[in-house]
């Protein structure tokens, strides 16, 4: 035992333990049998799927646990500076087969379940989706989540336990319907309520002066308390023991608070008023768009900063008996404006709880954090009314009001009174609601601000926070995104992780993904090429069972498979794919006979959800099953042309559509998508991309070649122009689709004009007009090639073989030596 060896009572303790749990079948088999007995309460002799998936996930999460120890333990002897990740978003997803995956005992378990009468892959689906995040920024947190427990860093990982998680998408007669997900249903098995991890945070009230040893201070009077319990979520890194841990933070009554009001005897209200405070973290805002300056989001912001922070000092003092190490110490990263309260609650612990000195802890909180952010536009920035913070946060305000006064004062020695700029830097925007710029008060405060792609990088440098970039241009980084391999490629397309394994001579890529560029030596070898076709008919064919399953719609495996699986937005343009597809069916309808031999047959893959209140997103849903309903039902038209929806996108359907795709559209209009991760996880599956210079592709061109995607479309630099001079010609083309879609031809006709009036009604200010003919272009050349086989499958191994720079792990070993000063702290064992 390398752990706890100094004392006889930690060796005594593991002896009694029988050492480490062990992984042979017969041990794994008599472990689940344990927990469908006495854990899930079934008989051993009786139990169904869904209660061996419980059994089986608490076998794994049993050595989960034992590594987590081991691995915190470890990190506490060790005392390495540590990075708390803050996000108030994660998609995790399914934890089952990535844990045993990661913990490098799958096989293990199939064998021990397959000894019981039982199928891993069967269990596996019994497992729902852990969906507490929106789009790309929640699942890139879980992509970093995974990387950092894999490079060995000492990281943690903080957000909310929403107890209903990103609404289910339902379609009923072609348009979207919302429903809850209580994921939570059938409890979680992969998380530990830590009921002695509790904090209060406090909300409402006033903040009083008070006179302490002779020193004013402000001491601030809650109106309410409400606790915090955090619940652990282990997070394996692959091919190493460290398991690091997601802290999620639920609400729950704090007696001090309630006492109150039972001693006036209102015992009903004083009930109420404890079930108020589990709201807290009860719903996730499924807006995907731009912050909604509401209350409840605040209250949730800040309860899950205040819980995080008082933890993260908690954690420091332990080790350190005063405030002067603690940048050596800590780094903080907030994922995006939702967790930068935390600025404002390091200064309020600080100054009012430590007595530090203002200056003091402004400096160490300067030297602390780091801000990420993922929008593109100014109205994507989060801002919060002053008189919705001062009421709920008294001190915070008065905190950022203190900020804001130093940093002006600072800034116009600086610039002098260039009251434009100032006003525009300003971390406080006067105006009819007077707000707190949140973007602005992370700029000040953090070290390093990193935007999400090169282009996006830029973009903030050159526009959204151009005058700080001017102040500070040492602050701006440029961090691209990058996706996990581990559940892109190995979780979720075993066939192709095996291949790539077969041809490299090695696993070794799935720590180390730059390896996968040996792939391109063999690009032209035939016998790959075949076993390559191979792999992807398989996984077509699922993908058809399951569209089969879900839409009654049978796909021929001989034809394109062309996905477009992305929240839905205008400016991702899905309907511009849309329009496309009802111009290709135009096309076939309208062409001699003896031609149509020459088409090359599409099945067209639309999936993703539309925020609840985002009227036109969810017209481009229901547009899509209307065009469906027509195209599907042609039988003229027959496999030549198929369009089906993917209901209830999510993270466990992404892993099945996208090792099934052979092209994949991110056509956002240049200059508005700031990253895009979806692009990485097909490009790693060999799939072949049909996208616009936005965001990352503008590096994926650069690292796979132009030649090997097909691109299309208006470039950022050219948008702005051709927005100005309007589209005054739309292409005939568009205006032709457009017009059938205004005629009625796919029914609905008035529920449709105001989604035609967005293209053809004088704006058009995703310019789906003005790059229609240049996408058609596009999709032609993408034609052309798949009907040439070889070299399709050439462009998709030279794909999938310089996806290797779009991994999290070269994003958070950047993020690691650049922004964070954290370096590896590696449990010693062989993992
Ligand atoms: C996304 N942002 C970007 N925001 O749109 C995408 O280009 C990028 O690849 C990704 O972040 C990761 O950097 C995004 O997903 C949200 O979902 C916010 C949730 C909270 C409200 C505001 C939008």
């Amino acid at each position: 035992m390398s752990l706890g060896s100094d004392s006889a009572k930690a060796e005594r303790m593991f002896r009694l333990m029988d050492g480490f749990l062990k992984n042979d079948s017969i041990s794994l088999q008599q472990d689940i049998l344990r927990h469908v007995e006495y854990t899930v309460a079934r008989s051993r002799f009786n139990f169904d799927d869904f209660e061996a998936y419980q059994a089986l996930a608490h076998s794994v999460r049993d050595r989960l646990i034992e590594r987590s120890h081991d691995t915190q333990l470890y990190f506490k002897r060790k005392d390495p500076k540590r990075v708390y990740f803050l996000s108030f978003e994660y998609l995790m997803g399914r934890s089952l087969s990535n844990s045993v995956i990661n913990l490098g005992i799958r096989d293990q378990y199939a064998d021990a379940l397959s000894q019981l009468g039982f199928e891993f892959e069967v269990l596996a689906e019994q497992e729902g989706d852990a969906a507490l995040g929106n789009g790309g920024l929640a699942r890139l947190s879980a992509c970093q989540m995974d990387s950092m427990a894999t490079l060995d860093y000492p990281a943690w990982g903080y957000g909310l336990r929403y107890e209903y998680g990103l609404f289910r998408q339902v379609i009923l007669d072609g348009f979207q319907h919302e429903q809850p997900d209580f994921w939570l249903n059938f409890g979680n098995p992969w998380e530990t309520e830590r009921v002695h991890v509790t904090y209060p945070v406090k909300f409402y009230g006033v903040v009083e002066e008070e006179n302490l040893n002779g020193e004013k201070c402000n001491v601030w009077i809650p109106g309410e308390v409400v606790e915090a319990v955090a619940y652990d979520n282990p997070i394996p890194g692959y091919g190493t023991r460290n398991t690091i841990t997601l802290r999620l933070w639920a609400g729950k009554p704090s007696d001090q608070h309630d006492m109150e009001a039972y001693n006036t005897g209102d015992y009903i209200n004083a009930v109420v008023c404890r079930q108020k405070a589990e709201n807290i973290s009860s719903v996730l805002y499924p807006d995907d768009r731009s912050f909604q300056g509401k209350e409840l989001r605040l209250k949730q912001q800040y309860f899950f900063v205040s819980a995080s922070i008082q933890d993260i000092i908690r954690r420091f003092k332990e080790a350190h008996s005063n405030f002067d190490e603690f940048p050596e110490k800590v780094a903080l990263q907030l994922n995006d404006t939702h967790p930068s309260l935390a600025i404002a609650e390091v200064m309020r612990v600080l100054v009012d709880k430590e007595h530090l000195g203002w200056n003091k802890a402004w400096d160490i909180a300067c030297k602390i954090f780091s801000f990420t952010i993922h929008a593109v536009i100014a109205e994507g920035l989060e801002k919060i009314p002053v008189d919705l913070l001062g009421s709920l946060l008294p001190r915070h305000l008065q905190i950022i009001y203190e900020i804001n006064f130093t940093f002006v004062e600072e800034l116009k020695k600086r610039i002098g009174l260039d009251y434009n700029r100032l006003s525009r830097m300003s971390i406080i925007e006067e105006g009819a609601v007077k707000s707190i710029r949140m973007a602005n008060l992370a700029i000040v405060c953090s070290h390093t601000v990193n935007g999400v792609s090169k282009v996006h990088s830029e973009l903030l440098k050159a526009k959204l926070f151009k005058d700080f970039y001017e102040l500070w241009p040492q602050k701006f980084q440029c961090k691209t995104n990058g996706v996990t391999q581990r559940r892109w490629i190995v979780v979720s397309n075993p066939s192709l992780c095996a291949l790539i394994s077969k041809w490299l001579g090695t696993e070794a890529w799935i720590r180390d993904v730059d390896l996968l560029t040996g792939l391109r030596a063999y690009a032209a070898d035939p016998d790959l090429q075949q076993e390559w076709m191979m792999v992807k008919k398989v996984n077509k064919m699922r993908l058809a069972e399951y569209i089969e399953a879900m839409s009654g719609v049978k796909v021929s495996l001989d034809a394109m498979f062309d996905v477009q699986t992305k929240r839905i937005h205008e400016y991702k343009r899905q309907l511009l794919n849309i329009l496309g597809i009802i111009h290709r069916y135009d096309c076939i309808k309208n062409m001699e006979k003896s031609q149509r031999s020459k088409v090359v047959p599409r099945v067209c893959i639309i999936g993703g959800k539309a925020a609840p209140g985002y009227e036109i997103a969810k017209k481009i849903i229901k547009l899509c099953h209307a065009v469906a309903e027509k195209i599907n039902n042609d039988t003229d038209v027959g496999d030549l042309l198929k369009l089906v929806f993917i209901p209830d996108y999510n993270v466990s359907v992404a892993e099945l559509v996208i090792p099934g795709a052979d092209l994949s559209q991110h056509i956002s209009t240049a200059g508005h998508e700031a990253s895009g991760t979806g692009s990485m996880k097909f490009l790693m599956n060999g799939c072949l991309l049909l996208a616009t210079e936005d965001g990352s592709t503008v590096e994926i061109v650069e690292e796979i070649g132009a030649d090997n995607l097909f691109l299309f479309g208006a470039k950022i630099h050219e948008v702005p122009k051709l927005r100005e001079e309007g589209s005054p010609k739309m292409p005939l083309q568009c205006a032709r689709v457009i017009r059938m879609v205004r005629d009625g031809y796919f029914g609905f006709k008035d529920y449709f004009e105001s989604l035609c009036d967005t293209v053809d009604g004088g704006k058009d200010f995703y310019l789906l007009g003005s790059d229609f003919e240049s996408y058609l272009e596009a999709q032609a050349a993408a034609d052309k090639a798949f009907a040439d086989p070889n070299k399709w499958t050439q462009m998709s191994i030279l794909s999938a073989a310089g996806s290797g720079r779009f991994s999290s792990d070269r994003t958070i070993r950047d993020y690691a030596e650049k922004t964070w000063g954290i370096e590896p702290c590696r449990f010693p064992s062989d993992g």
